[in-house]
């Protein structure tokens, strides 16, 4: 039976140079998570382990009381994190199957993308999720115990399907993928036609980008007045969505876009597979990085985004805009300034309006540079 919430273990394995007090802060983000995906934090687990074990990835004696803890609490779902191999998920989820028959073990990214299919509108997003799944899952996915979670609702629930006809299903898996691959394909060079018509009219494209819940979304709707969804919850935006900005009398029209969000530790290739979504930011004249100014890690953050934009080909520096200044004190405000003051830069409120003047202007600036005369 598929529950309303899923009930959740977290776990982490942690090396004996980390401090557990900061392996728990890492857990905030994970358990944020799992709230956007709609589960229940019902336990969490730090394992001390120099290495995760290459089997199971953690030891045999912790896989014993995962067990007893999986029965005692009822849960649905390990998750572990961090970027874990396939084989070792299958193999700790397979150890836990005499304890509950139904039992997951997610890693991280498997999280992550569960939230991406419960969020994706477009089909090009619904392509690029079951693409990513395909590839972070590999022999999980077929055979192996393994189950596709974007075609089965929750993903909750769904038993193994065996060890046979392995070799059927891989070939299948590997079909289904290059179909993907050519329709995703066929998206991105009608998106890239569609970019290059809008530079051709001698529009000024922005590109917002940011860690995810920066609020990214809701400087889009204060600048083009638009009211597309906001949530506290992660990654509320998949999809891209682009809207026109008002000009300045007589002036060129101006475009943004608004896209996915970035998170810390997504593997490389699942970046390139949303790359057609992330397309309007690699062609936009103008990046703003929209940043949190309330977030006490968002210096960590910052960097993590960059990481994400320079792999994807982007070689001009973003454009910082410090957002949610309604909720930093003035110092907080002025430390931020003397940090980055060699860094263009301006500190707004998507939510208040405060300081959208500054930005505008700023805006300006960028758009007579790009289109001089
Ligand atoms: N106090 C305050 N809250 C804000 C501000 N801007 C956004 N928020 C809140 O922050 C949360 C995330 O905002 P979004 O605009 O959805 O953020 P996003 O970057 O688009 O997030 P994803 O699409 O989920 O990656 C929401 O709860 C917003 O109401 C702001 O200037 N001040
Ligand atoms: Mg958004």
């Amino acid at each position: 039976m598929i529950r309303q919430k899923p009930r959740f273990l977290l776990l982490e394995v942690i090396d004996s140079q980390r401090e557990q007090a900061a392996a728990l802060v890492g857990m905030r983000e994970l358990e944020m998570l799992v709230k956007t995906y709609g589960g229940e934090r019902v336990a969490i687990e730090l394992q001390r382990r120099d290495h995760p074990h290459v089997a199971t990835y953690v030891g045999p004696g912790k896989v014993v009381t995962l067990g007893e803890q999986i029965k005692q609490l009822d849960i649905d779902v390990v998750v572990i994190n961090g970027l874990v191999n396939s084989g070792q998920l299958f193999r700790l989820e397979k150890a836990l199957w005499p304890i509950k028959h139904d039992i997951k073990v997610w890693d991280r990214v498997d999280l992550i993308l569960n939230i991406f299919s419960q969020h994706a509108v477009s089909t090009a997003a619904k392509l690029q999720i079951v693409l990513a799944q395909i590839d972070h899952m590999g022999p999980r996915m077929y055979g192996l115990g393994g189950t596709v979670l974007s075609r089965q609702g929750a993903g909750i629930g769904t038993k193994g399907k065996g060890e046979t006809n392995i070799e059927k299903e891989r070939r299948r898996s590997r079909r289904e993928k290059q179909q993907i691959v050519t329709k995703l394909r066929a998206v991105a060079g009608e998106q890239r036609r569609r970019m290059q018509e809008r530079k051709d009219k001698g529009i000024f494209v922005i590109a917002l980008v940011g860690y995810t819940s920066a609020g990214k979304t809701s400087l889009f709707n204060a600048l083009t007045k638009k009211q597309k969804s906001t949530n506290a919850s992660l990654f509320t935006t998949l999809d891209s969505i682009v809207g026109r900005m008002n000009p300045r009398n007589g002036q060129r029209p101006i475009l943004i876009s608004d896209t996915i969000g970035f998170i810390r530790d997504l593997p490389p290739k699942l970046i390139e597979t949303f790359k057609s979504t992330l397309l309007e930011s690699v062609e936009a004249h103008l990046l703003l990085h929209v940043v949190d100014a309330s977030d006490p890690e968002f210096a960590a953050k910052i960097v993590v985004v960059e990481d994400i934009i320079r792999d994807l080909g982007v070689t001009a520096e973003p454009f910082l805009v410090f957002n949610k200044i309604d909720l930093s004190t003035k110092k907080r405000i002025e430390e931020i300034k003397a940090q980055f003051v060699d860094r263009p830069h301006v500190l707004v409120s998507a939510q208040t309006g405060d300081n959208l003047p500054a930005l505008r202007q700023q805006i300006n600036r960028y758009l007579d540079a790009a289109f001089p005369g």
